[in-house]
């Protein structure tokens, strides 16, 4: 076996740490990597946990990784920051404020960058999920900051969403505008040592009423304050319930299959836009776009042109 997998199973993290940043910044990795890794990648939960900017989130992880530790799980963090094209490890202390965790082997924690390119997100999340996962983290927690796509391509690659909130976080038109009830699995409101988060959470369950779908467990909304390490547990122990929940009902596996779709159609419309720009393509598109005025044409006649030219030649 590749030495690199075999590294991943014994959960080296200088060799996650490695493979995590090739899969960042976009270099391609073999084939037969995913495929070997696929059968060990099934077991862990993945979290994503989402809000606002400064909502908590790091210093609520922080205290659900000690939860977890006691509950002899182990956790993998990947702190994903859409503000920045290339992290390399780094802005670790600041962003994500875990390092009492540095040296032991049962959390594994980073940030990465996106490159701006939010679309491929959710296939590095995955990507990324599948390597944690194979390194044997039972639980992988995604801590994106909730404004605008990134989140939505997370959820996307995890089977429970938790979105947090502050007593703050205002009314329920901003709730709507954000689309978060659309991906929440849970409601969060953290910071409750402040005034007004009995009222946010009671215009919440309001909000949620109102929207509930058949289809759709309502998600419930817990208060903590995780400063204080309060409700850390609950929320552990409603996360493990909610996924007993919905692996009885059968909506993980249904939400995990159509991940795998959606995987699947990504995989393809990669490798076709990969095997459509040869070297020629790119020169193609060079000539028949060197000048200003080429943009006469319109662009869809130009990609006819370039779809059609071999077919010709
Ligand atoms: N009063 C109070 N402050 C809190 C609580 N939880 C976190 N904070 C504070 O909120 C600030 C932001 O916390 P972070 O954990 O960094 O928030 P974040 O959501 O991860 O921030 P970004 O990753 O930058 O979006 C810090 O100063 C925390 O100490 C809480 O329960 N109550
Ligand atoms: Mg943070």
């Amino acid at each position: 076996m590749d030495s690199v997998i075999q590294k991943i199973k014994e959960n080296n993290h200088v060799a996650l740490s490695r493979v995590i940043s090739r899969i960042e910044n976009d270099e391609k990795m073999e084939d037969s990597f995913f495929e070997e890794i696929h059968p060990l990648s099934q077991d862990a939960i993945r979290i994503g946990i989402t809000g606002p900017p400064g909502a908590g989130k790091s210093t609520l992880i922080n205290e659900f990784i000690s939860v977890c530790l006691n509950n002899q799980k182990s956790v993998g963090v990947v702190a994903v920051d859409p503000t920045s094209p290339f992290t390399g490890g780094a802005f670790l202390g600041d962003r994500v404020r875990m390092n009492q965790f540095l040296w032991n082997d049962q959390v594994f924690i980073r940030s990465m960058g996106s490159h701006g390119d939010l679309g491929g997100l959710a296939k590095k999340a995955q990507d990324v999920g599948d390597v944690l996962a194979a390194s044997g983290k039972d639980i992988i927690i995604f801590e994106t900051v909730g404004v605008g796509q990134g989140e939505h391509d997370v959820a996307k690659a995890v089977d429970i969403t938790v979105v947090v909130l502050v007593p703050e976080s205002g009314d329920e038109i901003q709730l709507m505008k954000a689309g978060l009830i659309e991906i929440a699995d849970f409601f969060v409101i953290n910071k409750s040592d402040r005034e007004g988060a009995g009222r946010l959470a009671q215009l919440l369950k309001n909000v949620l009423h109102s929207f509930a779908k058949q289809d759709k467990i309502e998600p419930p909304i817990l208060n903590i304050t995780a400063s204080k390490g309060e409700g850390i547990f609950e929320l552990f122990l409603a996360l493990m319930g909610h996924l007993t929940s919905i692996k009885s009902n059968n909506y993980l596996s249904q939400k995990r299959l159509s991940r795998y779709r959606e995987r699947v159609q990504g995989i393809i419309r990669e490798a076709l836009e990969n095997a459509f720009w040869t070297e020629e393509k790119n020169q193609s598109l060079d000539q028949l776009t060197e000048g200003v005025d080429s943009m006469l044409q319109s662009p869809y006649s130009l990609a006819k042109t370039l779809f059609t030219e071999d077919k010709n030649a």
